[in-house]
């Protein structure tokens, strides 16, 4: 593997006493750093699910009007005819930047899921990206193995945490994720595009000069949360089965992160919003 370095990569910013009031096990905490994730099981129940996915459904049929500042993301086969959706839902791959939405953004702030976000951000946290992914069927769909590092333009990636809840079962039929345990050990990778990549959405990076075999797929149920670093090398595969695959994720990072490249100027696009905590003012 190539590994290049990246800026500046300080030490955990000061989150010493931090208050979560769910700390991870000493089991959990191990799997994190020794693996790169953590899979809490049975996070959310199918109660708490249903409206978000009710929310993603109105949105993707147009029952309620989505924010101006939401992004709804086709997938590409479907984007340049070479696919027709049966359905309006078969059509989307992506939803991004859930902040402005007033169902959504119960996800983001959600209690329970930022007392487990403490513990790696700290008491004040910013969400820096979040999007809900529907993979659907009959489309190539792939998100080839990558690192999310790559696009954050701040440090340090320590403090900087994902969520990715399945909002139904996802196994190896469906495209569950699939993660490279580790390799956040590792630097930021070279990525590009995959030679085969024809039908893939041309942001979709993947890892160069990587061993995809040893890959673990993650099979997970509907309401299990991973939990995992942005160095962690991840993607998933085709949708097999007959209807989409949904998910809702989001990264978050300490406020006192500090931005290395470009940042302020990427963040204005970005929308990073303060979940918890308070604004720092030399951070993020
Ligand atoms: O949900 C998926 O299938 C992959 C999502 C992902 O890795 C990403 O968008 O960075």
């Amino acid at each position: 593997m190539t590994a290049y370095a990246t800026p500046t990569e300080p030490q955990y910013v000061g989150i010493g006493s931090h208050t979560a009031a769910r700390p991870l096990t000493a089991d959990e905490r191990r799997h994190y750093d020794e693996q790169g994730y953590v899979v809490l099981r049975g996070f959310f129940s199918q109660a708490e699910l249903a409206p978000w996915l009710q929310r993603l459904d109105d949105i993707i049929t147009g029952r309620v009007p989505k924010p101006g500042t939401m992004l709804m993301m086709k997938d590409i086969m479907v984007a340049k005819g070479r696919v027709q959706a049966a359905r309006p839902q078969d059509a989307i791959a992506k939803i991004q930047d859930l902040q402005d939405d007033a169902v959504f953004s119960t996800y983001l702030a959600n209690e329970k899921l930022l007392d487990v976000i403490e513990n790696f951000c700290g008491p004040n946290i910013k969400t820096v990206h979040n999007m809900l992914i529907n993979k659907p069927p009959g489309v190539d769909g792939r998100h080839p193995l990558h690192q999310d590092l790559l696009y954050f333009p701040f440090r340090p990636a320590d403090n900087i945490v994902a969520t990715w809840t399945a909002m139904e079962r996802v196994n190896r039929e469906n495209g569950c994720l699939a993660v490279i345990p580790g390799s956040h050990k590792g630097g930021l990778l070279e990525h590009g595009n995959l030679p085969d990549g024809e039908n893939i959405n041309l942001a979709y990076f993947g890892a160069k000069n990587i061993d995809i075999e040893q890959r673990v797929h993650l099979e997970m149920d509907a309401g299990d949360v991973l939990f995992f670093h942005p160095v962690l090398l991840h993607g998933s595969g085709r949708n097999l089965s007959r209807g989409c695959r949904r998910a809702i994720s989001a990264h978050y990072a300490a406020g006192e992160c500090q931005y290395t490249v470009n940042g302020r100027q990427m963040a204005t696009v970005r929308h990073y919003r303060l979940v918890r905590g308070h604004e720092i003012p030399e951070g993020i």
